[in-house]
């Protein structure tokens, strides 16, 4: 009888999925659905917060005041849309303070992209343009997910990513437009960040463990290879436009299937990074983790200024 109901609430969970009607907080859900989200919007979560830490970097070396505003005012949105994603995630039943430290112990994913280093002031622009440009094309879905509480997260998000892509391939315009060692900054920066943006999305289709079942949840919208693809097809022709070469020898664009074939990616380097291994994620991890020991006086103080205004109002009641 019990499996029965089991079955019954999973059959007007997956019809309501299928008439595109939200799910929301206090709605049943299945386990693996839950579950899945909670692991997809954490590592979302750590994500925008460990991309604060490339960029960060260069606040102080932005060339003059404008673009010190401008870079100031993306990396505090990168740790809005962190707010915001843990937010998501609690509405699952997700503790906050657990997920943080599953990032602190490396038990947690986030982007590969994060684990590069940025050596000069183009990867400023690189990020912007291609890191921002990857995570739209993502994001731009999933604000038609299933769940409520992150397609909604998503619409804002992705506004402010729209700006930090722009700000992105206007930094990119202004060195392929400046003396020759600018431009060749421009270029030594799209040549390290091109292969890691296209990792962003993830392992091929025929690899990827969760996708079949978060398409049929509607979390993912598209697949992994289907978004790289529409990725590689916007962003050549802006290269090609600011006179920048993608770094792909098998690069070439087929009038046939009108999108652009592409070389194959390192696959090999792509799992090392996830698993811990790349340039970075040492420094990353313990930069948060350095971030949440230093910060814990200050939240300490918080919390014992708000005990002492809350026994003062019950005094004041009494
Ligand atoms: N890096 O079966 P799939 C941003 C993991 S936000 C690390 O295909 P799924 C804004 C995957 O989690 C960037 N791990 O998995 C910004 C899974 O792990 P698990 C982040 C990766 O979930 C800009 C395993 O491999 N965006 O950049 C990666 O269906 C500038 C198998 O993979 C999001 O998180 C990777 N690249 O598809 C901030 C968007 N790819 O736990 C600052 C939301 C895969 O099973 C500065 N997430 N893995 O062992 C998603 O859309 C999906 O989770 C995918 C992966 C597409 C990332």
């Amino acid at each position: 009888m019990k499996e029965n109901n089991i079955e019954e609430l999973e059959r007007q969970f997956q019809e309501k999925i299928d008439n595109d009607i939200k799910i929301e907080p206090r709605d049943w859900m299945p386990d693996a659905y839950r579950d899945t989200l909670i692991r997809q919007i954490s590592q979302h979560a750590h994500s925008e917060i460990v991309g604060m830490l490339p960029e960060g970097n260069w606040i102080t070396r932005a060339p003059n005041l404008r673009r010190k505003a401008v870079l100031l005012a993306k990396v505090q949105d990168e740790a809005g849309h962190g707010l915001y994603l843990y937010s998501a995630a609690e509405t699952l039943g997700a503790d906050r303070e657990e997920t943080i430290d599953d990032l602190h112990s490396g038990k947690a994913k986030y982007s590969s992209i994060f684990n590069y280093p940025t050596l000069s002031w183009a990867d400023m622009g690189a990020i912007g343009w291609l890191v921002d440009g990857a995570a739209i094309m993502n994001q731009v879905p999933l604000c038609r997910c299933s769940y409520g509480p992150y397609a909604r997260a998503m619409v804002r998000v992705c506004k402010e990513e729209s700006f930090h892509q722009r700000q992105g391939f206007e930094i990119m315009t202004t060195l392929a437009n400046g003396t020759p060692e600018q431009k060749a900054m421009a270029q030594d920066a799209l040549n390290r960040f091109w292969w890691p943006a296209l990792m962003m999305f993830g392992p091929n289709d025929a690899e990827s463990k969760h996708t079949e079942q978060s398409m049929r949840w509607k979390i993912k919208r598209q697949t992994n290879d289907e978004l790289r693809q529409q990725f590689v097809d916007i962003t050549v022709p802006q290269a090609e436009m600011i006179g920048l070469t993608i770094p792909d020898a098998d690069l070439k664009f087929n009038t046939e299937t009108g999108h652009y074939e592409f070389g194959e990616i390192n696959w090999d380097e792509f799992w090392q990074v996830v698993k811990g291994n790349g340039p970075c994620n040492k420094d990353r991890v313990d930069a948060r983790r350095k971030a949440k020991e230093n910060g814990m006086w200050v939240r300490e103080a918080a919390a014992a200024y708000a005990e002492k205004r809350a026994n003062r109002n019950k005094e004041k009641r009494a």
